[in-house]
């Protein structure tokens, strides 16, 4: 149908902050409902990345309050900005990873994804905007820089008119704004195309057929409709084995991120007698995992090792890897495998979006981050619920149990103990004390008895050469130990420090602790180094 739409210009003003962090731009809803706001981002994306006429882009979003206004506005803008070609997923849900498929698969030239990950959603909550680039991928921060640039020099924004029925949404087909076409897809197929070539999925298929129990916890996001579909429907597994399974706007009240601390409702039944065989939970917009087995949590870092020295079991990877990378802060865990491997295992910083130029060259396969991310080459966003058919499939070629397959692996490769201790909140000057207070042992050598040397990190990406630097302030004892602190780049108020604690016990040492006990004299010692009871910092807000 094509609907006729008058195009204006709006004068408008930049907004302070338009400035996309870790993985773009995360506000509170209030101030993305500001006049413009919204607009002013979009318009200045459009102006950085300069598509060409009739360019073909993918939106999507998790399904969180102002999704549906966020998403009429980029339909609008972008008919105004001579976009050829907008692909939606119905109702305007789209899990990130789908949307990193489906720009992929298009050959489209990027696309918008509209999501705060697992930050809280509601009228008082969080709401997010990021923009991936033609590999699928979330922008690199040359280009996140030039979008910050121009929505600090707008002064107009171009708008299409529209009309209901070109802004419908939940119809599947195509529609016309002007000379734009809308093309409203199923969220689901072509992530499901995807996963079917990667794994076996007869043989997971079987393994639900022989009585094997999982959970899927999809926290009222946005994997539901995939995990109903593709565990349930393709594969088998008895009804009710998801659980919140319908998105809602505010996800039902709750944090959808996948830890100990928000999804323990799904650890208790893991740890209770009873308990399935398998659980799993993804986080609002589908690219986050978190791994369990009856009795067992598998730690991300672990989680990442496991599934590199089983790919060859996988269909999609029996050719082998390439590379493996983790970001810096990640426990090491990976690294003993590419060693036995013989491949190598880059360290990026904290963000997707440096693993992209490594995928892209083919230098590495696998990667994954302490954040309960896990991906591969097959898409460039880390993915929830890849990472859980790639676990199903290890089973179902292994026939072990979760918690045979992690002790199998600490008795091979040791255990590298890990904890992140997160300060949420905290008053700005109290976070500038801190991180000066760390500076200066960075500049002078650290003052905490045990402690070897102090630096910053830097990354030179193998690719391009580009430099970041100051992604993370590292102290390190001499047998391995280490305590790395950073600054949240994700967060919405007040500043969040993230503490990242980590040891190696080798394979002949104790395996068995409670990470919290192993790594208690280096809890103790990072709360020095920052100087926190000086500051009247109390306990952690979050330990994972
Ligand atoms: C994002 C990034 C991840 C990062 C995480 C936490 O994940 O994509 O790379 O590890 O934030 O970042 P920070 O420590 O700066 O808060 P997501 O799932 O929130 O998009």
């Amino acid at each position: 149908m094509q609907t006729d739409s008058a195009i204006r210009t709006v004068q408008t003003r930049p907004f302070p902050g338009q400035k996309p962090g870790t993985s773009g731009l995360r506000k509170k809803v209030r101030e993305f409902q500001k006049p413009h706001y919204i607009e002013n981002f979009v318009q200045a994306t459009f102006d950085a990345v300069q598509p060409p006429p009739g360019a073909c882009l993918v939106v999507g979003g998790d399904g969180r309050f102002f999704n549906r206004e966020a998403l009429e506005a980029i339909v609008r803008i972008a008919a105004a900005n001579s976009i050829g070609r907008l692909v939606i997923g119905r109702g305007g849900l789209l899990s990130t990873p789908a949307v990193s498929n489906l720009i992929r698969r298009r050959g489209a030239f990027g696309g918008f994804i509209l999501s705060a990950s697992h930050n809280p959603a509601g009228p008082d909550e969080d709401f997010g905007i990021k923009y991936n680039i033609g590999n699928g991928g979330p922008a690199p921060e040359a280009v996140t820089e030039r979008i910050h640039a121009c929505s600090e020099a707008i002064r107009s924004y171009r708008i299409a008119d529209a009309g209901e029925s070109a802004l419908d949404l939940d119809s599947p087909g195509e529609r016309q704004i002007g000379g734009m076409t809308i093309e409203i897809v199923d969220p689901v197929a072509d992530y499901l195309a995807c996963m079917e070539g990667l794994f076996d999925f007869e043989r997971i298929a079987s393994l639900f057929g022989r009585g094997f129990r999982m959970r899927f916890d999809a926290m009222h996001a946005v994997t539901g409709p995939y995990a109903k579909q593709i565990l349930e429907q393709r594969l088998g597994a008895p009804e009710g084995t998801v659980i919140n399974a319908v998105p809602l706007p505010d996800f039902g009240g709750g944090h959808p991120d996948p830890n100990l601390v928000h999804a323990h409702l799904l650890v208790d039944e893991m740890f209770a007698p009873e308990a399935p065989d398998f659980g799993a939970a993804s986080d609002g917009d589908g690219d986050r995992n978190m791994i369990l087995g009856a009795g067992t949590y598998v730690g991300p870092g672990d989680s990442l090792a496991i599934l590199a020295n089983h790919a060859q079991l996988v269909p999609g990877y029996a050719a082998g890897l390439k590379g493996v990378a983790r970001s810096m802060v990640t426990s090491g865990a990976v690294d003993r495998v590419a060693e036995a491997l013989g491949i190598p295992c880059y360290r990026t910083p904290t963000g997707w979006k440096y693993f992209g130029n490594l995928l892209d060259a083919g230098l590495i396969t696998l990667c994954g981050e302490e954040s309960f991310g896990t991906g591969s080459d097959h898409v460039r966003e880390k993915d929830g619920l890849w990472a859980v058919l790639f676990w199903l499939d290890i089973l179902a070629a292994t026939g072990k149990t979760v918690a045979q397959i992690q002790q199998a692996h600490w008795a091979r490769f040791g255990r590298n103990y890990f904890t992140r201790h997160d300060y949420e909140d905290l008053p700005a000057e109290t976070a500038e004390r801190m991180m000066e207070r760390i500076a200066e042992q960075v500049k002078n050598g650290p003052s905490e008895p045990g402690f070897a040397e102090a630096f910053d990190f830097t990354y030179v990406d193998p690719v391009d050469g580009s430099t970041s630097s100051r992604q993370g302030s590292c102290f390190h004892t001499p047998d391995g130990g280490r305590v790395v602190y950073r600054l949240s780049g994700t967060g919405t108020a007040g500043a969040t420090l993230r503490v990242y604690i980590e040891r190696y016990e080798a394979p002949a040492g104790d395996l068995g602790l409670d990470p919290q006990d192993a790594l208690a004299p280096l809890i103790q010692s990072s709360r020095r180094i920052a100087g926190m009871d000086t500051l009247g910092i109390g306990r952690p807000s979050a330990i994972t």
